[in-house]
């Protein structure tokens, strides 16, 4: 029996996907033999995250490791992202965000899917549980703001309907948590949620979004963001800041790309992926 530790990794700051994946590989590749664990070495994970993670019986916290010791002999996992710095020994990496530039490593699946989780799950079904079926939904969901996202995937969506008849799950109850309305109750909350930092053409890059059904009070909301944001890249030393507003109602996208001389916007017509399309646009921009 290989007696290799196996480490599985998701992206920092983990969202749902990440959390679920790790769960579902852990799970996965234990049936399969291996010595296999899912870490999330984050200090915080987000409280929308936990709570929606805990609605469906997964306790993110359980595998919340922060003084976790990457040790050269292990073998690591990466899922819901393809890169990691300062990792010795990556095994495989699953990922949902397919890209052109050449990632060597032995077991590399990143293709065009809904979410990692459809990726481990869809196959694989007899592996699972209804709970975890349950999760793995809940996961593509999420990822994809009930479908509506540029990343969703029409056949996957097909998938996820069969199981629902299947297991008798009620498909519009994950329809609304997949909306993931972001609480707007906490400024700073608001400034940062979902945050990911990119490094593009030497430029550092962060980027965070919001869910939001429009209203006057959002749009006063918003230009305070942007204020604080405006001071947070000045102090901070970065370059650009995007701030991702979707409109859950008529699921169009509105960017904010603040720098530190000036704000532009820009506005796409459909509720629009960051990795997928946001972020690529960006490099587009920078590079021309
Ligand atoms: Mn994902």
């Amino acid at each position: 029996m290989n007696k290799d530790k196996y480490i599985i990794l998701g992206h920092e700051n983990p969202d749902v996907d990440s959390i679920v994946s790790g769960y579902l590989l852990e799970k996965y590749m234990i049936k399969l033999g291996f010595d296999a664990q899912f870490v999330i070495p984050d200090k915080v994970i987000e409280k929308n995250t936990l709570n929606l993670c805990f609605k469906y019986g997964l306790k993110a916290s359980n595998y919340q490791i922060v003084d976790f010791d990457f040790k050269d002999d292990y073998k690591y996992v990466l899922i819901d992202h393809s890169e990691r710095e300062g990792l010795k020994n990556i095994f495989a990496i699953v990922d949902h965000h397919p890209r052109d530039k050449m990632i060597k490593c032995k077991n590399y699946y990143n293709y065009v899917s809904s979410s990692t989780s459809c990726i481990i799950c869809k196959g694989r079904e007899e592996y699972f549980d209804k709970d975890d079926i349950k999760l793995c939904i809940l996961a593509a969901f999420v990822d994809t703001a009930s479908f509506n996202s540029t990343k969703s995937v029409v056949e996957d969506k097909e998938w996820i309907k069969d199981l629902c008849e299947k297991y008798s799950f009620d498909y519009n109850v994950f329809y609304e948590d997949g909306l993931c309305l972001t609480d707007l109750d906490n400024i700073d909350d608001v400034c940062f949620n979902g945050l990911k930092k990119y490094n593009v053409n030497e430029l550092i890059v962060y980027s965070s979004f919001i869910h939001i059904k429009y209203d006057k009070k959002t749009s006063l909301l918003i230009q305070e963001v942007i204020n604080i944001l405006k001071e947070y890249i000045k102090n901070n030393n970065i370059d650009i800041f995007l701030f991702i507003v979707h409109d859950m109602v008529n699921f169009k996208t509105r960017v904010y790309e603040i720098k530190r001389e000036c704000t532009e916007e820009y506005n796409y017509e459909r509720y629009t992926s960051r990795g997928g399309v946001i972020i690529p646009d960006l490099i587009r921009r920078v590079s021309s």
